[in-house]
Protein backbone atom coordinates (compact mmCIF):
# COMPACT_ATOMS: atom_id res chain seq x y z
CA UNK A 1 0.00 0.00 0.00
CA UNK A 2 1.55 2.96 -0.79
CA UNK A 3 -0.68 5.55 0.85
CA UNK A 4 1.30 8.05 2.94
CA UNK A 5 -0.33 9.47 6.51
CA UNK A 6 0.31 13.11 7.75
CA UNK A 7 1.33 13.66 11.55
CA UNK A 8 0.43 17.44 12.91
CA UNK A 9 1.44 17.42 16.64
CA UNK A 10 1.08 20.66 18.81
CA UNK A 11 4.07 21.08 21.24
CA UNK A 12 2.70 22.77 23.79
CA UNK A 13 2.77 19.71 26.64
CA UNK A 14 5.94 18.79 24.76
CA UNK A 15 6.54 15.33 27.19
CA UNK A 16 3.63 14.48 26.56
CA UNK A 17 2.53 15.09 23.39
CA UNK A 18 6.69 13.55 22.71
CA UNK A 19 4.76 10.44 23.53
CA UNK A 20 1.78 10.63 21.70
CA UNK A 21 3.90 11.17 18.29
CA UNK A 22 6.38 8.19 19.49
CA UNK A 23 3.34 5.71 19.78
CA UNK A 24 1.86 6.83 16.46
CA UNK A 25 5.11 6.37 14.47
CA UNK A 26 5.20 2.89 16.12
CA UNK A 27 2.12 2.00 14.73
CA UNK A 28 2.61 3.22 11.43
CA UNK A 29 6.30 1.49 11.39
CA UNK A 30 4.54 -1.93 12.64
CA UNK A 31 2.10 -1.62 9.79
CA UNK A 32 5.01 0.03 7.32
CA UNK A 33 2.81 2.76 6.47
CA UNK A 34 4.89 5.97 5.16
CA UNK A 35 4.06 9.40 7.43
CA UNK A 36 5.21 12.86 7.35
CA UNK A 37 5.12 14.88 10.88
CA UNK A 38 4.94 18.45 11.73
CA UNK A 39 4.96 20.00 14.74
CA UNK A 40 3.09 23.53 14.97
CA UNK A 41 3.05 25.72 18.49
CA UNK A 42 -0.01 24.26 20.31
CA UNK A 43 -3.34 22.39 20.43
CA UNK A 44 -4.99 25.49 18.67
CA UNK A 45 -2.86 25.69 15.51
CA UNK A 46 -3.88 21.79 14.38
CA UNK A 47 -7.04 22.34 12.41
CA UNK A 48 -5.53 25.23 10.31
CA UNK A 49 -2.24 23.23 9.47
CA UNK A 50 -4.31 20.24 9.56
CA UNK A 51 -6.38 21.91 6.28
CA UNK A 52 -3.15 23.06 4.32
CA UNK A 53 -1.50 19.81 4.89
CA UNK A 54 -5.00 17.65 3.80
CA UNK A 55 -5.43 20.37 0.99
CA UNK A 56 -1.98 18.88 -0.58
CA UNK A 57 -3.53 15.39 -1.33
CA UNK A 58 -0.88 13.73 -0.88
CA UNK A 59 -2.03 12.03 2.09
CA UNK A 60 -4.62 9.16 2.80
CA UNK A 61 -5.54 10.64 6.63
CA UNK A 62 -4.65 13.34 9.05
CA UNK A 63 -3.27 12.51 12.74
CA UNK A 64 -3.91 15.70 14.60
CA UNK A 65 -2.04 14.95 18.41
CA UNK A 66 -1.97 17.50 21.15
CA UNK A 67 -2.17 17.68 25.11
CA UNK A 68 -4.84 20.07 26.24
CA UNK A 69 -4.48 20.04 30.08
CA UNK A 70 -6.68 21.95 32.66
CA UNK A 71 -4.08 23.13 35.42
CA UNK A 72 -5.21 26.63 36.63
CA UNK A 73 -6.51 28.26 33.43
CA UNK A 74 -9.82 28.87 31.44
CA UNK A 75 -7.53 29.27 28.51
CA UNK A 76 -8.52 25.54 28.75
CA UNK A 77 -11.97 25.23 27.50
CA UNK A 78 -10.96 27.63 25.03
CA UNK A 79 -8.31 25.87 23.36
CA UNK A 80 -9.80 22.41 23.78
CA UNK A 81 -12.87 23.03 22.26
CA UNK A 82 -11.61 25.25 19.27
CA UNK A 83 -9.48 22.42 18.43
CA UNK A 84 -11.80 19.51 18.51
CA UNK A 85 -13.96 21.90 16.41
CA UNK A 86 -11.69 22.78 14.29
CA UNK A 87 -10.21 19.36 13.41
CA UNK A 88 -14.04 18.17 13.16
CA UNK A 89 -14.67 20.99 10.16
CA UNK A 90 -11.55 20.29 8.26
CA UNK A 91 -12.31 16.66 8.01
CA UNK A 92 -15.83 17.32 6.85
CA UNK A 93 -14.46 20.57 4.23
CA UNK A 94 -11.82 18.40 2.72
CA UNK A 95 -13.53 14.87 2.73
CA UNK A 96 -10.21 13.37 4.19
CA UNK A 97 -9.94 11.47 7.94
CA UNK A 98 -8.58 14.16 10.14
CA UNK A 99 -8.41 12.25 13.69
CA UNK A 100 -8.47 13.92 16.86
CA UNK A 101 -5.43 12.37 19.17
CA UNK A 102 -6.02 15.35 21.32
CA UNK A 103 -5.72 14.42 25.35
CA UNK A 104 -7.65 16.71 27.36
CA UNK A 105 -7.15 16.03 31.39
CA UNK A 106 -7.50 17.88 34.11
CA UNK A 107 -3.39 16.64 35.19
CA UNK A 108 -0.59 16.17 33.82
CA UNK A 109 -0.48 12.86 35.32
CA UNK A 110 -3.63 12.03 33.83
CA UNK A 111 -2.51 12.69 30.43
CA UNK A 112 0.86 10.75 30.84
CA UNK A 113 -1.04 8.19 31.33
CA UNK A 114 -3.05 8.37 28.21
CA UNK A 115 0.27 8.75 26.58
CA UNK A 116 2.03 5.51 26.99
CA UNK A 117 0.92 4.77 30.66
CA UNK A 118 -1.77 2.78 32.35
CA UNK A 119 -4.61 4.21 29.85
CA UNK A 120 -2.42 3.42 26.91
CA UNK A 121 -1.41 5.34 24.26
CA UNK A 122 -3.89 7.66 22.30
CA UNK A 123 -1.33 8.65 19.43
CA UNK A 124 -1.20 5.02 18.76
CA UNK A 125 -4.94 4.56 18.66
CA UNK A 126 -5.25 8.11 16.89
CA UNK A 127 -2.68 6.53 14.30
CA UNK A 128 -4.81 3.44 14.02
CA UNK A 129 -7.74 5.24 14.04
CA UNK A 130 -6.77 7.22 10.96
CA UNK A 131 -5.39 4.35 8.87
CA UNK A 132 -9.12 2.31 9.82
CA UNK A 133 -10.79 5.32 8.51
CA UNK A 134 -8.73 5.76 5.18
CA UNK A 135 -9.83 1.81 4.36
CA UNK A 136 -13.32 2.81 4.97
CA UNK A 137 -12.98 6.34 3.37
CA UNK A 138 -11.48 4.06 0.05
CA UNK A 139 -14.03 1.06 0.80
CA UNK A 140 -17.35 3.66 0.67
CA UNK A 141 -16.00 5.73 -2.61
CA UNK A 142 -15.94 2.54 -4.33
CA UNK A 143 -19.26 1.32 -3.48
N1 LIG B 1 -1.92 24.56 23.86
C1 LIG B 1 -1.94 23.22 24.04
O1 LIG B 1 -1.66 22.47 23.09
N2 LIG B 1 -2.28 22.70 25.25
C2 LIG B 1 -2.61 23.49 26.32
O2 LIG B 1 -2.89 22.95 27.41
C3 LIG B 1 -2.60 24.90 26.15
N3 LIG B 1 -2.95 25.78 27.26
O3 LIG B 1 -3.38 25.28 28.30
O4 LIG B 1 -2.82 26.97 27.17
C4 LIG B 1 -2.23 25.42 24.87
N4 LIG B 1 -2.19 26.74 24.64
C5 LIG B 1 -1.51 27.30 23.49
C6 LIG B 1 -2.38 27.33 22.24
O5 LIG B 1 -2.56 26.03 21.69
C7 LIG B 1 -1.75 28.20 21.14
O6 LIG B 1 -0.50 27.65 20.74
C8 LIG B 1 -1.53 29.65 21.55
O7 LIG B 1 -2.70 30.19 22.13
C9 LIG B 1 -1.12 30.51 20.33
O8 LIG B 1 -2.19 30.53 19.36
Amino acid sequence: MDERFAIVAGRFNEPVVSRLVDGALAYFERENIEFELTWVPGAFELPLTAKIVAETGLYAAVVCLGAVIRGETSHYDLVANEAARGIMDVGLSTGLPVVFGVVTTETVEQAMDRAGGKHGNKGWDAAAAAAAMAKVVREVRRA
